[in-house]
């Protein structure tokens, strides 16, 4: 299993020491000093013993539009037919998210309502009346976000994605974690009012440095990414990397402590693939453009390295389970995914769902297994993953290149 350098660990272990100690304080808005007391506003505290057992295949939907309230009971119910749906959390926490939500409910009472949300980031297409007025959460956010924007060595703002600058959580022996209760809470001020609504969140994205938006990556003269302004850039400088991990971790804790060890904490990005304290605060990780991800894997390789974040003692499980997304952003290899979920026991998403786009057709019926996946050795090269169900076989095979030569699932006779 890959585990992080100890050095690291104790870093952040350390700084978490700090943050709880810290976590009693705090201070007036606009300061990085915490004040003389602070009290957190928790979140409502989700239920642990909520539905655990996903039927398999599983498909999450994700929509991140912001259209949900607009669709028609038809559409709902094609959505309340999957046992995830992923939101974004502006549009969950707000009034016409959370009336379409308790609709979703209503036809699926083991829904799980995940809330996505960006990380350190502030997107600009946030600040217009019409956003402000729809999702409560977003004009407070925005305003404590917005004046603590990065800047390059050059002076230049990088950004996280396309129009949505990088947030600075460094401040001098520390990163920022005043800005972090603050925005916390304003999120779980907001959840208080829809105890209802959600089951987890999904952050987007986390990284152990900063990356600059590929599109601004071949810009001239765009810099490094710099947070203390002494013209060295995050990588030459260890303790702006610290800043930048601290709070992606204390995010994660924040998190489940204001809303209780039932919620489920998904994290797109490579952070919890080797960083071990911040695993266990994961409840499933995203694997965006699944398999190959952005790292090239081959077939062989996804399947390899999830079920070495499945062992136990990784992820940090909620609600006996974990929740790990097979997200085929590019939608080329939907079969791969769909037979993966059976095989992993984790969700798949099919596409970037920007909108309503309708349930996986091509789906095999729900299907109970009767064991773990096996895999085997094939003695040309190449390996079988199996998995046996009352209903057939869940089978991957691969050749010796490590792709997909079939991804089926038979049905028993
Ligand atoms: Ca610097």
């Amino acid at each position: 299993m890959l585990r992080q350098p100890r050095s690291l660990r104790l870093v952040t272990l350390c700084a978490v020491a700090v943050c709880m100690s810290l976590a009693a304080c705090e201070i007036p808005l606009g300061s990085d000093d915490e004040p003389a007391v602070y009290e957190p506003v928790m979140g409502p505290q989700i239920p642990t013993n909520a539905a655990a057992t996903l039927p398999l295949p599983a498909q999450a939907w994700m929509d991140r539009s912001l259209l949900l309230a607009t669709y028609d009971e038809t559409q709902l119910a094609e959505m309340a037919s999957s046992p995830m749906v992923i939101l974004p959390l502006r549009l969950s926490l707000s009034e016409e998210g959370a009336t379409a939500i308790r609709r979703l409910r209503q036809l699926n009472p083991d829904l799980l309502v995940i809330g996505m949300f960006s990380v350190l980031s502030v997107d600009q297409s946030w600040n217009t009346a019409n956003q402000r007025e729809r999702f409560p959460i977003i004009g407070p956010i925005f305003d404590l976000m917005q004046p603590h924007r990065m800047t390059t060595t050059t002076g230049a703002e990088p950004l996280m994605w396309d129009g949505a600058p990088m947030v600075n959580p460094w401040t001098r022996g520390g990163f920022k974690e005043s800005l972090l209760n603050r925005m916390m809470d304003v999120i779980a001020a907001q959840a208080l009012l829809y105890p209802d609504i959600l089951d987890g969140v999904f952050h987007d994205y986390m990284s152990a440095f900063p990356h600059l938006y590929p599109g601004q990556e071949d810009e001239p003269n765009v810099g490094e990414v710099d947070m203390d302004g002494d013209g060295i850039g995050t990588r030459d400088d260890p303790d702006e990397n610290v800043a930048w991990v601290q709070w992606q971790h204390q995010l994660l804790a924040q998190w489940k402590l204001r809303f209780g060890p039932g919620l489920i904490q998904i994290v797109n990005g490579r952070l919890p693939h080797f960083d071990a304290d911040i695993a266990g605060f994961t409840t499933g990780i995203a694997y965006e453009s699944f398999p190959t991800t952005v790292w090239g894997y081959s077939d062989e390789e996804a399947m390899a390295l999830l079920q070495e974040h499945l062992e136990p003692g990784w992820l940090g499980p909620a609600r006996g389970n974990t929740f790990s997304l097979l997200w085929d952003r590019n939608g080329r290899r939907s079969t791969f995914c769909r037979i993966a979920s059976m095989l992993l026991g984790q969700p798949y998403v099919l596409t970037d769902l920007n909108g309503f786009v309708g349930r996986d057709v091509l789906a095999p019926p729900a299907s109970t297994p009767i064991g773990p996946m096996l895999v085997e050795d094939k003695p040309t090269g190449g390996k079988i993953f199996s998995r046996e169900f009352v209903e057939g076989t869940a089978r991957i095979e691969t050749s010796s290149n490590g792709m997909t030569v079939r991804a089926e699932f038979t049905e028993a006779q």
